[in-house]
C-alpha cells in the first residue's frame, strides 16, 4: 500500500523519475522494518522479495553472516531499461560472509537477468561465492570475491552477456581435492558474449580465469585491462599438487583432450600474467580462435604463452604487440603475428621497465574503482618496445602503439621537434569511472597551446568533440562530459577513448567505461 501511495505522488509531481523506491538493508536490521534507511530489513532474501525493477537494495556496511544461498531467480529479471540494483550503501563495506555455510553450497545463485550488483565482497562460501547461472545481461562491479571454496565469480548454464567490471577474486581454494577454484570462471556451459574488464584474480588455488568448456561450444568471452597471478597456490603459499593447475588465463578445452573440438574463442586486450605456477597464457586444448593485443606475460614457471595445438578449420590465433619477459613463448606455426616483443628485432632485459615489483599489482584500486597506478611492467623511457606495435585501431600515445599491456606516456623523439617532447602535459584519468553519464577530465598544459579534446567509440568513430581547437595557456583544466554524442544524444553503455592533440603535435588518449 505504502509504496503505491508514494508511486502516485511521485508520478503527479514528478513523472517518472523519483518512481523508484530504495531498500535499505543492515546486518543488524530486522525483517518486520520497512525497509528505510532508518528501519532497514535484516536479511536479504526479504529484501530482494521487495524490490521491483527499477528498484535499488542499499546494502549498509559491516558483516552478514549467511549460511543459506542467497538465490535470485527468473521472478525478479529486470530489463534494458529497469535494472535491479543491489550496491553498496555509499562507501561502506558490505561483507556476505558464508563462512559457516555447508561445503558445497553457493553464496549467491544469480538466476536473473538485468542485476546490477556493486560494491560488495564475498567471502567464506561452501562452493561459488557467486554463481551466474541461466543469468544474463548483469553487471558485477567492484565486488571482491575471497577465501570461498570453490571459484569465485562462475558463470554457467547459457549465461551470456553479462559485464563483470573491476572485481577481485582472490585465495580461492577447495579443499580437500584443491582441483577447481578459479578466480573467474566462464567455464562448462557458459554463455556467450560475457565481458570482463579491470578485474584481477590472485592466488587462487587453481586458475585465474578458466574457460575450460563440458556443454558448451563455440562461445566467445572478452577480457580487458585483466591482471592474473600467483595462482596455483594457497594463500599461505604452499603448492597443493598437480591438480591445481596454475594457469593464468585457461582460454578453453574440453574433456578426453577435447575429443569434441570445442571451441572458446577469447579475446585478451592489455592483460597481465604472472608468477602463475604453470601457464600465463594457456591454450590447454582449446580449439577456437584466440585474439591477443597487448598483453604482458612474466615470470609464469611453465610458459609465459603456450598455444601449440592446431586449431578447428577456420580459426584462429592472432598474437599482436605482446611482451615476454622471463619465460618461454610456445606458439603454433599457424599463429599470426605481429610486432611481439620474441620476435626480430627486440631485445627485452630489465631495463626495458620502469619496475618488476610485482607486490604493486594487489594495491587498492582507486577511488572510483579502477585498477591502482602502478609502474609494475610498465616501460622505461628508452626502451625498444616503445612506439615499436602495429596499429590494431585502438588509440595510444606517440607515433604508435607501444608493446605490453601497458601504454607509455613516453614518445620516441622526433628530429626537430624536441620542443614538443614535454615531461608535464598530462591529461589523468576521467573521474569519475565507470560513470552515468557525466564525468571530468582534467588536463595539464606547460605551455600555452591549442587544443583538441575528443571522444572515441570502441569502433574509433569520433562520438563527441569537447575542445575544438581552443588556445589554452598554460595550466591545469577540467573538462565535463555530460555523456552526449554531437546530436545531443545519450551514448549507449561501452568502452570509450578521450583523445587529447595538440597543436605542437602532442597526442595522449584515455580509455573510459559509460555504465547503463
Ligand atoms: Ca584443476
Ligand atoms: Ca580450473
Ligand atoms: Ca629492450
Ligand atoms: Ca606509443
Amino acid at each position: 500500500m505504502a509504496r503505491k501511495i508514494i508511486l502516485l505522488t511521485s508520478c503527479i509531481l514528478f513523472f517518472t523519475h523519483f518512481l523508484f523506491a530504495q531498500i535499505y538493508i543492515a546486518p543488524d536490521g530486522d525483517d518486520t522494518n520497512p525497509g528505510t534507511i532508518d528501519l532497514p530489513f535484516g536479511t536479504f532474501p526479504t529484501a530482494i522479495s521487495e524490490a521491483v525493477p527499477g528498484d535499488t537494495i542499499y546494502v549498509r556496511g559491516g558483516v552478514y553472516n549467511l549460511t543459506t544461498t542467497i538465490t535470485i531467480t527468473a521472478v525478479k529479471n529486470g530489463s534494458d531499461s529497469l535494472f535491479f540494483t543491489m550496491k553498496a550503501y555509499n562507501n561502506e563495506i558490505p561483507v556476505l560472509d558464508f563462512s559457516t555455510q555447508q561445503f558445497g553450497d553457493k553464496g549467491i545463485s544469480l538466476r536473473a537477468n538485468y542485476w546490477h550488483f556493486k560494491g560488495l565482497q564475498i567471502t567464506g562460501a561452501g562452493d561459488n561465492g557467486m554463481d551466474i547461472n541461466f543469468g544474463s545481461n548483469n553487471i558485477i562491479e567492484e565486488c571482491q570475491f575471497y577465501r570461498n571454496r570453490d571459484t569465485g565469480l562462475q558463470l554457467s548454464n547459457g549465461s551470456a552477456n553479462n559485464r563483470i567490471i573491476n572485481c577481485d577474486s582472490y585465495y580461492n581454494a577447495d579443499p580437500p581435492d584443491y582441483a577447481d577454484a578459479d578466480g573467474f570462471a566462464p567455464k562448462l556451459t557458459v554463455g556467450s558474449g560475457n565481458y570482463f574488464f579491470g578485474c584481477r584474480a590472485w592466488v587462487n588455488c587453481d586458475d585465474g580465469w578458466d574457460g575450460y568448456l563440458r556443454g558448451a561450444d563455440d562461445v566467445t568471452t572478452t577480457l580487458e585491462n585483466c591482471w592474473t597471478w600467483g595462482n596455483g597456490y594457497l594463500e599461505n603459499g604452499t603448492d597443493p599438487g598437480p591438480d591445481a593447475n596454475g594457469n593464468g588465463f585457461k582460454t578453453g578445452g574440453g574433456d578426453n583432450s577435447n575429443a569434441d573440438s570445442l571451441m572458446h574463442h577469447v579475446i585478451l586486450i592489455n592483460c597481465v600474467a604472472f608468477d602463475n605456477k604453470n601457464k600465463g597464457f594457456d591454450q590447454n586444448n582449446n580449439l577456437g580462435s584466440m585474439t591477443l593485443y597487448n598483453c604482458s606475460g612474466y615470470g609464469n614457471k611453465t610458459a609465459n604463452y603456450r598455444i601449440q595445438r592446431a586449431l578447428n578449420p577456420g580459426q584462429t590465433l592472432t598474437v599482436k604487440n605482446c611482451v615476454s619477459f622471463v619465460g618461454n613463448v610456445q606458439l603454433g606455426s599457424f599463429a599470426v603475428q605481429e610486432t611481439n616483443s620474441w620476435l626480430p628485432p627486440f631485445v627485452v632485459t630489465a631495463d626495458d621497465f620502469l619496475s618488476l615489483d610485482s607486490d604493486s599489482a594487489s594495491a587498492r584500486r582507486q577511488p572510483d574503482g579502477s585498477l591502482p597506478e602502478i609502474e609494475f611492467l610498465h616501460l622505461a623511457q628508452g626502451s625498444d618496445l616503445i612506439d615499436a606495435g602495429v596499429d590494431l585501431g585502438f588509440p595510444y600515445n606517440g607515433t604508435a602503439p607501444d608493446l605490453g599491456a601497458f601504454e607509455s606516456d613516453y614518445t620516441t623523439l622526433i628530429a626537430g621537434n624536441e620542443s614538443g617532447i614535454s615531461g608535464s602535459f598530462q591529461l589523468f584519468q576521467n573521474y569519475p569511472n565507470p560513470f552515468n553519464p557525466i564525468t571530468h577530465i582534467t588536463y595539464s598544459l606547460p605551455i600555452s597551446e591549442k587544443v583538441n579534446l575528443i571522444i572515441f567509440n570502441s569502433l574509433g568513430e569520433k562520438v563527441a568533440v569537447l575542445i575544438a581547437g581552443e588556445k589554452r595557456s598554460a595550466g591545469e583544466y577540467q573538462v565535463t562530459w555530460d555523456g552526449r554524442d554531437v546530436m545531443g544524444n545519450l551514448v549507449s553503455a561501452g568502452v570509450y577513448y578521450y583523445r587529447m592533440e595538440l597543436e605542437s603535435g602532442m597526442v595522449r588518449t584515455r580509455k573510459m567505461i559509460f555504465l547503463k
